[in-house]
This record gives structure tokens, sequence and C-alpha cells, in this order.
């Protein structure tokens, strides 16, 4: 099957060249791997077909004869796991790359993005910006997950970190209004090994908490 990948009909100018399927074009160029673009439109998004394939809506997601996904960073690394162009082929070349891709999506794009918004929404209005696209994303979420108990029906290291970012939502109480979500988290915290990880976290900081 030829590569097929997500990517808008059309975007205002200002988006023009910088939206993300451009990441996932740049490395099939550079893994001379043929691709075929399937441009979607804001009815496509919205469609269930579409948001099996992506659910949130957005682009880009890729398949190809043997997998489905989305992600900009996941479809690079699946393309660089094909091409020495993009990765060496020894597994500690291959983990350094992964480390970086995750680098620019997670330890800089956060902030670039937040420097972004601060052009585009101010005061009141950046709050019900960001309020609101939370929520869009906690219901897309929510959507997809719907009766799995896990993103992949088994757990996986996706709910590893999903979980992870989630329980980040507890407390200013968001969560609690996504009662799919607040139980997956939950279900994803009652695990053995998730009780492990967190007292050997908390352990030292009661051995070391300061003398005040
Ligand atoms: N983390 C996602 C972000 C994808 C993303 O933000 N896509 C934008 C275009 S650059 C989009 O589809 N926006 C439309 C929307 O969110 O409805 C990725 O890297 O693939």
């Amino acid at each position: 099957m030829t590569i097929e990948m997500s990517a808008f009909r059309w975007v205002p100018p200002f988006a023009q060249g910088y939206v993300r399927d451009l990441r996932v074009r740049w490395a099939l160029e550079e893994a001379a791997l043929p691709y075929e673009a399937r441009l979607i439109d804001p009815q496509i998004q919205k469609s269930q077909d579409y948001r099996e394939w992506q659910p949130f809506g957005q682009v880009p997601a890729y398949r190809d004869g043997e997998v489905e996904i989305f992600e900009s960073g996941a479809i690079v690394l699946h393309i660089a796991a094909q091409s020495e162009a993009l990765a060496p082929r020894d597994a500690a070349g291959r983990a350094r790359v992964t480390t970086w891709v995750l680098a620019a999506l997670n330890s800089i794009e956060p902030f670039a993005q937040n420097r972004i918004q601060l052009d585009a929404d101010a005061g009141e209005a950046r709050t019900k910006r960001v309020e609101e696209l939370l929520d869009n994303r906690l219901a897309a979420l929510s959507t997809w997950l719907g009766d799995k108990p896990y993103l992949e029906g088994r757990f996986t290291a996706g709910d590893l970190i999903m979980t992870t970012v989630l329980r980040e939502l507890v407390d200013c109480g968001v969560l609690a209004r996504f009662a799919t979500l607040d139980a997956y988290r939950r279900r994803c915290e009652a695990r053995p090994a998730f009780g492990r990880a967190l007292e050997a976290q908390m352990q030292p900081f009661r051995e070391n908490a300061p003398v005040t």
C-alpha cells in the first residue's frame, strides 16, 4: 500500500508552510519514500471516520500497509526506523534520535507555543482559550477511550505517560469533569507497579524533608 498522510486542503496564510504535516512530508522526502496526501477539511476533521485515524481531528495522520498512527513525532520516528538518512541503525544511535525528537516536542515546543499564544490572546481571553483547548482535547481523549480499559485495549507505555499527564489535572478540578478519564487515571494508578514507583519517589522526600 502507498503511504498515506493527512494534510489540510487549505489553511489561512499565517499557517501556510507551518502545518505539522510538513514534518512527515520532509521525513518521507529524506527517506525517499513516495506518499499520497489525503487532503481534509473541517467537516472531515469532525467525522467519526477521521477521529478513528486521528482522535483529536488534527493533521497529520499516517498509514502504510502495516501501521496506522498519528502524532508527527511518532510518525517521523516510524519513518526514521526505516531509513538511515534519518537515524543510525545501531540501538544506541536510534535511542539518541528518539530522545531528540521527544526533546523538540516536549521540552521546546510547548514553550514556543506558549510564546506564540501570547501574541494571539491576552488576559482573560487567554485563560478562556487555554481552558477551551484543554477541554476539547480531554473530550476527544475520552471519546477515544470509550469503554476500553486502556488506550490500546491493553496497558502500554502510552497509558503510563498519559496517566502521568492526566494526574496533573486532578488538583485543579479539571479531570473530575471527565468521568471516563478520571476512572482511567485511577485504573492506571491502581497498578501495583505505579504504587511501587510512587512510594520509591516519596520515600527520599520523607527522609530528606528540610527541618523547619
Ligand atoms: N501533537 C500533534 C499536533 C498536531 C497539530 O497541532 N496539528 C494542527 C495543525 S499544525 C491541527 O491539526 N490543528 C487543527 C485542530 O487542532 O483542530 C502532532 O505533532 O501531530
